[in-house]
């Protein structure tokens, strides 16, 4: 009888206590976000770990960067980890800012500058189509994944709503009369790039647990 107690809390205290896995970013906002859609997970930042780096994003691509950022976690702290990597994708614009969006208006810009210099290059374009797009890379146990979300909708002339970060106030997804920082948190993570490959993330990480 004792015994059958042990092995019902040790299985109690596997359920109870969740798998741990960093997300590579420094961006509070991010970390939240993945902490409301991954809830079944432990998720810990760079900061948790103790990594103060500025990983260094010079690819030239979204995949290059989230595999940059995600690498650095894995070769230096051997622990489990993704990381994501989003930009805005303009029509207009050819796909800018694309890679770029973090420093579209130059280094160690705010979010709202980005803002206002898109706004600006984009004050005589009557297409206005966009998305954002997110490639999250995952090192777990040795091997490599990628998943992608995509994000259709429009930039608007002026912004609106205080809610979210980036370009959220100018963008307004397809299928919505508001934009991103218009909406719950929650309505925003189903719908967003980074839900969408997050959702991605879930589904492969339970096929795998
Ligand atoms: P980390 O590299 O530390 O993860 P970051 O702020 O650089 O954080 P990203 O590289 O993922 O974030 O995104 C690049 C930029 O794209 C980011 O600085 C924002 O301006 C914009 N962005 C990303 N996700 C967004 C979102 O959900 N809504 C609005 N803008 C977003």
């Amino acid at each position: 009888m004792g015994c059958d107690f042990r092995i019902r809390k040790d299985k109690e205290d596997k359920m109870d206590k969740k798998d741990r896995i960093v997300f590579a970013t420094h961006n509070k906002n991010k970390l939240a976000e993945i902490r409301n859609i991954l809830k079944n997970y432990d998720v810990v930042g760079l900061r948790d770990i103790g990594c103060e780096t500025d990983i260094v994003e010079d690819a030239d691509d979204l995949q290059g960067n989230a595999k940059i950022k995600a690498d650095f976690v894995t070769n230096n702290y051997h622990l489990n980890c993704f990381a994501d990597d989003t930009g805005l994708e303009v029509e207009a614009l050819n796909g800018a800012p694309g890679v770029y969006s973090a420093r579209y208006a130059g280094e160690g810009c705010s979010y709202h500058d980005n803002v206002v210099k898109l706004l600006d290059a984009m004050k005589d374009i009557t297409n206005r189509k966009a998305r954002f797009r997110t490639v999250i890379a995952l090192n777990l146990n040795g091997k490599q994944y990628f998943f992608e979300g995509i994000v259709n909708g429009k930039i608007l002339e002026e912004e609106h709503g205080e809610g979210g970060f980036g370009y959220d106030p100018i963008f307004q997804p397809d299928g919505y009369d508001m934009t991103f920082a218009e909406m719950p948190m929650e309505i925003k993570n189903k719908i967003s790039h980074r839900g969408r490959a997050v959702q991605k993330l879930v589904e492969f990480l339970h096929l795998v647990s």
